[in-house]
């Protein structure tokens, strides 16, 4: 630690921001990696953020969009004032308010609405800021109010609903111990662009001998630099995980002993993978049996054998049995019981974490009325189909951290809900996204160096504290202070709700949890970070948080909700096996991953970073092509039933035949017709989890009429 870091600390411990200082803060956006970061403050101005050098898993390097976090937090474009609408919806016209206009307005509002049915309000919110304060102080307002649930679905929650009932929570192998894996497979990951820092670990291995396989249907900057590429169908790595495992069987490649102490179900799941033969494996997935068997080979042979399951491969109908499927492998063959084995999808469930605390759901008017009774829930995946439900209509919605119109599926749907003229929208953000030209009240949000916060990591196992480092620009508020001002104003006297940041982020964690070893918030702050305090090889003799402390492939959990309690496959919702009518018509499968210089939507607007991207583009295979006549740099539509948006056309063998790749999330007002990806996606959910299924879609290529 250098003494500027120490001498800006001191200030910023005093409650004052110092001029010119180094300021220790945390990479807010929903990325694994949470990198710990070093703002330059000179003359209370910003003009550098760089990535810790102290930080293990930082390193010093931060990916090329966090490295124009200045640029983005002083873009002319940044929202300062509040504004009320004055053009139809949609239209982006708005004029200046005060503070207290727009929130007496709000508070108004939602008390009229809530003295008829809480349940009317909704607030939208998921990752613009992964930080406990910012990210999930503000539920505490809508618990207070009574207003409905937000089921957080559109990211990862068949995933990690998967690991729940597999390994019992989101826990996995420290990423930093990949670095002496000798095999790492890389599943349904594009690590080069979201996950680099694990990137870089997976590259010392390679230096160190180690041998890297990536199962992905498109050869992504990742693939092209690992030893193999398994171009797998999308949708169907649970088929692919059972020829895997039918394979080591067959083989005696199994940890037997591994299997009968530390796991349950082992034999109604073999049972299951016998009907997966080589030859039948291979038709499914469209790939060669050589490479199951190969795989299985070095799967069931080189230790210790590590996996970097990613979220690209549980975006489809059986996303949340594939999850539990792979999160199942390392246990066949006894991987965990090397500290550079066994798989990681998140680390979030090693955290010591109080949720309750934190959100405070004893609030809840309607629980505190009847202890079994909650709000409704709503599904932020199907926000398009909730903003049109006519029986008990959503009348007002409050939008923070979160650019839906953009990123949920089926936009025209989004659109049309949020369109509606009977809808009070409020939108809080930085910029003047697709959503907030929605909003009857726009309200302007400090970024993450303006305000404090504290972050846990999905990726790693370290505490990061983010502080703020100027002052926020314009009149910009954070989301807690601005839910603090609107409970005053709804008259509650709750003290939860009123508290600040520092005691917010104290609430959010157990200190006392040994994993923490003696850490308090106050010398938490002092050092930046701090790594928990967790085995290296945390299952090397089982120990599973399930019931039963095993890997449990088979779920009495599963079955007492009378679903499977064992992993299966489930072919995706829209192909050529399940739908082939439909597959008639639109015989391409659209994926639609994050582009490497935005994240999510955001960045989007940040002209040097949209200047590397160019344009929307759609990725399609030399034979496609050449059956629709296309060439290189067409002018191209990607469409189905549910919509169309425009696309430039890459011709490249890195995609398979019959997959089309459309890289994510423009905003729709920046691309070429309004629409990006989100047009042709749909809404139904996935198996486990009920989450969006965004990689489940089946489109066609032409030219625009
Ligand atoms: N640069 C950048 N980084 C990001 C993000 C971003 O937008 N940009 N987003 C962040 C967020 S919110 C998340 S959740 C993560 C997402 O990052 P990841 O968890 O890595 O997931 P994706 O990027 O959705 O997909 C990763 C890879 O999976 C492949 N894939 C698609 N379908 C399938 C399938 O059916 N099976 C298999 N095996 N592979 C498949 C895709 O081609 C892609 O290369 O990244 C975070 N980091
Ligand atoms: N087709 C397709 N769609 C997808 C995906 C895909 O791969 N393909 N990926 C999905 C995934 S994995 C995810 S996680 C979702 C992401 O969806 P979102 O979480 O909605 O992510 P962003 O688009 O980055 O929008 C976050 C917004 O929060 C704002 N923000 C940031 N910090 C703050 C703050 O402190 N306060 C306030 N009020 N606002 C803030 C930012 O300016 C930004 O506009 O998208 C999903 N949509
Ligand atoms: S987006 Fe990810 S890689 Fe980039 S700075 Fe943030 S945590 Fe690090
Ligand atoms: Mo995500």
């Amino acid at each position: 630690m250098n003494q500027g870091h120490d001498v800006a600390i001191a200030v910023q411990l005093d409650g004052k921001l110092a001029l010119d200082a180094e300021v220790k803060g945390a990479c807010p956006h929903d990325c694994p990696d949470t990198c710990a970061l070093v703002s330059t403050v000179a003359s209370g101005r910003v003009v550098k953020v760089s990535g810790s050098k102290d930080h293990p898993s930082t390193a010093g390097v931060l990916c090329t969009k966090v490295s124009r976090y200045a640029e983005r937090t002083y873009s002319a474009d940044r929202l300062k004032t509040p504004m009320r609408r004055i053009g139809p919806k949609g239209s982006g016209r708005f004029v200046p308010i005060s503070w207290d206009e727009a929130l007496d307005e709000i508070a108004i509002k939602l008390k009229s609405i809530a003295a008829r049915d809480p349940e009317a309000i909704l607030p939208y919110n998921y990752a613009g800021t992964m930080g406990y304060v910012q990210g999930e102080f503000p539920q505490r307002f809508f618990h207070k109010l009574g207003a409905s649930l937000l089921d957080k679905t559109i990211c990862a929650s068949a995933g990690s609903t998967g690991l729940l009932y597999t390994l019992g929570a989101s826990v996995g192998m420290d990423v930093e111990r990949f670095v002496d894996s000798k095999l790492i497979i890389i599943w349904g990951s594009n690590a080069i662009a979201s996950n680099l820092h694990f990137w870089s670990l997976a590259q010392e291995a390679k230096r160190r001998g180690a041998k890297l396989i990536a199962i992905d249907p498109f050869k992504s900057d990742t693939a092209l630099k690992c030893h193999e590429h398994i171009a797998i169908r999308p949708g169907t790595d649970a088929a692919l995980a059972f020829g895997v495992i039918r394979e080591l069987r067959q083989h005696g490649w199994l940890d037997q002993s591994y299997i009968d102490r530390h796991t349950l179900g082992s034999d109604l799941l073999f049972e299951r993978a016998q009907s997966f033969t080589l030859e039948r494996t291979a038709e499914i997935c469209g790939i060669s049996e050589s490479q199951i068997a190969s795989l299985a080979r070095d799967y069931g042979s080189i230790k210790p054998a590590a996996i970097r399951l990613n979220y690209g491969m549980q975006r489809v109908r059986g996303g949340g049995n594939a999850a539990r499927l792979i999160a199942g492998l390392p246990a066949l063959i006894g991987a965990w019981r090397h500290p550079a084995g066994g798989m990681l999808l998140s680390s979030s469930g090693h955290f010591p974490g109080n949720p309750a605390g934190l959100s405070r759901p004893d609030l809840i008017p309607q629980l505190r009325a009847s202890p079994s009774r909650l709000p409704r829930t709503i599904n932020m995946s199907t926000i398009g189909d909730a903003l049109l439900q006519t029986d008990q209509a959503i009348e007002a919605v409050i939008v923070y951290n979160a650019n839906p119109l953009a990123v949920a599926p089926e936009s025209a749907k989004v659109r049309s809900g949020f369109a509606r003229e009977d809808l009070f929208t409020v939108v809080i953000e930085q910029f003047q996204t697709d959503t907030a030209d929605y909003a009857d009240i726009l309200l302007p949000a400090t970024t993450q160096l303006e305000h404090f916060d504290l972050h846990k990591s999905y990726g790693h196992r370290y505490l990061v504290v983010n502080e703020a480092a100027i002052s926020p620009i314009g009149s910009a508020r954070s989301n807690a202070s601005i839910f603090r001002d609107l409970a005053k104003r709804m008259g509650w006297d709750e003290a939860c709700l009123f508290e600040d940041d520092v005691t917010i982020a104290q609430s959010a964690i157990h200190w006392s949890d040994p994993r923490l070893a003696g850490m308090d918030l106050q010398s938490l702050r002092q050092q930046g970070w701090c790594k928990l305090a967790i085995d290296d090889a945390p299952f090397a003799q089982g120990h599973f948080p399930t019931p039963s402390g095993k890997v449990e492939f088979y779920s009495q959990r599963l079955a007492d909700q009378g679903l499977d309690p064992l992993p299966d496959y489930l072919a995706p919702y829209e192909s050529a096996e399940s739908t082939p009518e439909l597959a008639a018509r639109y015989p391409l499968a659209m994926i639609s991953p994050p582009a490497r210089n935005f994240l999510n939507s955001s960045f989007v607007n940040v002209q040097s970073l949209r200047s590397i991207e160019g344009e929307q583009t759609c990725v399609m295979h030399p034979d496609d092509a050449f059956e629709r006549k296309l060439v290189e740099g067409d002018l191209v539509s990607i469409h189905n039933d549910r919509g169309s948006l425009h696309a430039r056309l890459h011709i490249s063998d890195r995609t398979r035949q019959g997959l089309v790749v459309g890289f994510g999330i423009w905003w729709q007002k920046l691309t070429l017709n309004g629409n990006n990806v989100n047009a042709v996606t749909h809404q139904r959910l996935t198996d486990l989890g009920r989450a969006a299924s965004f990689y489940d879609c089946l489109v066609e290529v032409s030219r625009p009429d």
